[in-house]
């Protein structure tokens, strides 16, 4: 017979960003946790995920700034002909990874406290998890197992060469011609991060491209991939993956006609599907999208039983994985704990740049408000006489630029009108913003901030009255400063559509 360890108040099954959070938060309110992980604490996330990502977006920034810069003004000409993107990955394996793993583990057994119990855990009933062997009884079970990405139905799909985001940092070799399957946010992230390494890619997107996003950030994005040699192409529907032994092409439908892209690698992202196998045989309800149901306090249609984090679908996204496990760990608490899903901020890596964005869309904005007023840079055309690409030859740049970190300062007298967008978009009534929006670098941190501004109907006024550090990456402190005079808000010059010419 087994020996029963000890009995929990919760065992958070699966120590990803949201069991760990939930167990560290259920910890601190006085509770005894216990997270069940096979792998690694904090999931996905410095595996293949958020930190891997942000160390893959700074190797293609640095590649592609070296690429913008190279023989211009002091910098020397830099060839960049043999970089490598399995190389950059190799590093992440073999010290990222790792480094990350033990602070993750550090963090949560020696810092916090948080008892782990390591090992494939099985889930014998809401009660009990065995893991090697061992049995764990607990209160209450909060389930945590996370997502894996969608794999579409085609011919071709398993042939060598085909990959994933959990695949990047596997890669050993360095493809010439990629083909993304997905213009999401992962696939258009990747698309960023490969192209810089001498990688050919087009991305095959069955209906449109980051839809939810603002249009001028879309534009503005797009043709900056078409400036970079990225292909795009929006309303083609992948049919078969081809290749002898190994991905060789994509075949599409488009517009009537097939489409053979030949490739040597295949990044598929074309969505989540979270892992809530564990819970159907507890008789836990499970949704369309195999996500586990729970109500705003994380719990499932079992009592005793919580989901937490991309098991229990989308939005998926860090901040909501752990405040999931927040929320479950007041619940279990006998809290009447809530999730908000208003306001959450949504992020891209765009190497060189990244897009931030809280809060409505200008399309969104006008069905709801009307005549919203924009306070924008750039906006509109370019001065008349401004012609700074004569000011110093090899030059261009832009007649407003958005200029904040300094490589986007760097990216305005060397990098081709690419340094960034910022958008506010205000109800004149009200005077209160109603999304926010930034391509470009460094202005996300702000965003943290904004989704809270946002939530509590933060005005014109009242930015005005904030303190700007100068020069920043959003600036929207001191544009709203120049509006904020106004007793009718007219905006600033900022009723110009920028050209929708991707
Ligand atoms: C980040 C993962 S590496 S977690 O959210 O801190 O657990």
């Amino acid at each position: 017979m087994k020996a029963n360890i000890g009995e929990y108040d919760a065992i958070w099954f699966g120590g990803g960003a949201a069991g760990r959070f939930g167990a560290a938060f259920h910890k601190a309110l006085g509770g005894k946790a216990l997270i069940v992980e096979e792998h690694h604490l904090g999931g996905e996330c410095h595996v293949c995920r958020c930190a891997f990502e942000n160390f893959f977006s700074d190797q293609a920034s640095m590649a592609e700034l070296m690429r913008l810069y190279s023989g211009k003004s002091w910098y020397p000409k830099i060839d960049l002909s043999h970089i490598s993107a399995a190389k950059a990955a190799e590093l992440y394996r073999k010290v990222g990874q790792r480094a990350f793993a033990d602070t993750m583990k550090h963090q949560t057994e020696k810092q916090l406290g948080i008892e782990v119990a390591w090992g494939a855990g099985k889930i014998i009933d809401k009660n009990t998890v065995e893991v090697n062997g061992k049995i764990y009884k607990g209160k209450n079970l909060v389930i945590g197992t996370g997502s894996r990405p969608t794999m579409p139905d085609i011919p071709g799909i398993n042939l060598p060469g085909v990959m994933t985001y959990k695949d990047h940092p596997e890669m050993r070799t360095d493809p010439k011609k990629m083909v993304i399957i997905g213009g999401g946010k992962i696939g258009i992230g990747k698309a960023a991060m490969f192209a810089p390494f001498n990688i050919d890619v087009t991305i095959l997107e069955k209906y449109t491209c980051l839809p939810k996003w603002d249009r001028d950030i879309r534009n503005f994005v797009f043709r900056d991939f078409k400036r970079r040699g990225i292909k795009i192409y929006e309303g083609i529907d992948v049919k078969e993956i081809k290749g002898k032994g190994k991905a060789e092409s994509v075949v599409a439908q488009f517009n009537g006609e097939t489409i053979e892209f030949p490739c040597d690698a295949v990044m598929v992202s074309v969505g989540l599907t979270p892992n809530s196998e564990p819970a159907i045989p507890l008789g836990v309800k499970i949704g369309k999208g195999n996500e586990i149901i729970i109500d705003e306090g994380c719990r499932t249609n079992v009592p005793g039983i919580y989901a937490v984090g991309d098991a229990a679908g989308p939005p998926y996204f860090m901040a909501i994985a752990r405040k999931r496990g927040m929320i479950a760990a007041k619940s279990v608490a006998g809290e009447d704990a809530k999730m908000d899903y208003s306001f959450v901020p949504d992020h891209i890596y765009l190497p060189p740049l990244e897009a931030t964005c809280v809060g409505l869309t200008e399309s969104e904005a006008r069905e709801k408000y009307g005549d919203v007023v924009l306070i924008q840079v750039p906006w509109g055309p370019k001065p008349k006489d401004a012609k700074p690409e004569e000011y110093y030859p090899g030059f261009e740049n832009q007649g407003l630029p958005v200029c904040g970190r300094m490589h986007t300062m760097n990216l305005l007298f060397y990098g081709q009108n690419r340094n960034g967008l910022v958008k506010a978009i205000v109800d004149p009534k009200s005077r209160k913003y109603v999304g926010f929006h930034s391509v470009g670098d460094g202005a996300k941190t702000a965003f943290q901030y904004l989704s809270y501004l946002l939530k509590i109907g933060w005005t014109v006024d009242q930015m005005a009255n904030l303190h700007e550090i100068f020069l920043n990456a959003e600036h929207f402190i001191q544009l709203s400063r120049l509006v904020a005079g106004q007793k009718e808000l007219k905006g600033f010059a900022a009723q110009v559509y920028l050209e929708d010419d991707f």
